[in-house]
């Protein structure tokens, strides 16, 4: 059974990806930004903080996401791919336990690089289309700052471990695509 995480700065395309990859493989699509969005949606007062944090760019606490990984893992039995988890190394190291826990260890790691211009330029693009709060050049901004001082040292976690799958993320979705696969084939 397969455990991907899909890794990448905001905007590099995770999200698009894990799209194509669910397809390809079959397998369980496990989006803590989307599982956020939808406490937001449904108004509850966890909604309402949560709602406050990602709007300023910053990290939700490693609490509420980790209990909805667990949760996620627990109940379904098939492969699984990680978009937008871990955030960082705290929650990498969790992950690990919580696979353990439930039986499972990690495939691999794909890492998306896409350089900064690029990221703000499809997160602008993004947000005329998502009605996404955080989409806004301010927490735009913000997000990365948090992605490079805490995200980013998740890379060398899964570098250490041998896990990491570096792909260039520029390109057409296509491309890319087909680059992360014949990645992942190589270590199925
Ligand atoms: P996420 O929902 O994970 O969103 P993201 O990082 O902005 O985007 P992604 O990389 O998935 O990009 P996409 O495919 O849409 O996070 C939102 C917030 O949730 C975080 O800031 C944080 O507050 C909170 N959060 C989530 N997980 C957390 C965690 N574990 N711990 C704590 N807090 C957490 O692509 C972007 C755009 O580019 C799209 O419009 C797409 O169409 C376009 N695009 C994609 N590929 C392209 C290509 N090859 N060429 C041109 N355009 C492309």
């Amino acid at each position: 059974m397969m455990n991907i995480v899909i890794f990448g700065a905001p905007g590099a395309g995770k999200g698009t990806q894990s799209d194509l990859l669910v397809k390809q493989y079959g397998l369980i699509h496990v989006s803590t930004g989307d599982l956020l969005r939808k406490e937001i949606a449904v108004q509850t007062e966890l909604g309402k903080r949560i709602k406050s944090i990602m709007d300023s760019g910053s990290l939700v606490s490693d609490d509420i996401v980790v209990e909805m990984i667990d949760n996620a893992i627990a109940k379904d039995n098939y492969g699984m791919l990680f978009d937008g988890f871990p955030r960082n190394v705290a929650q990498a190291e969790v992950l690990d336990k919580l696979l353990a826990k439930h039986g499972r260890k990690l495939t691999c790691m794909v890492s998306l690089d896409v350089p900064r211009e690029e990221l703000i330029r499809r997160m602008l693009e993004r947000a005329k289309v998502s009605g996404r709060s955080d989409d806004n050049e301010e927490t735009i901004k913000n997000r990365l700052k948090e992605y490079e001082a805490k995200t980013k040292p998740v890379a060398d976690y899964y570098e250490s471990k041998g896990l990491q799958v570096k792909v260039n993320g520029m390109g057409s979705v296509e491309s890319i695509s087909t680059a992360i696969i014949s990645e992942i084939d190589k270590r199925k």
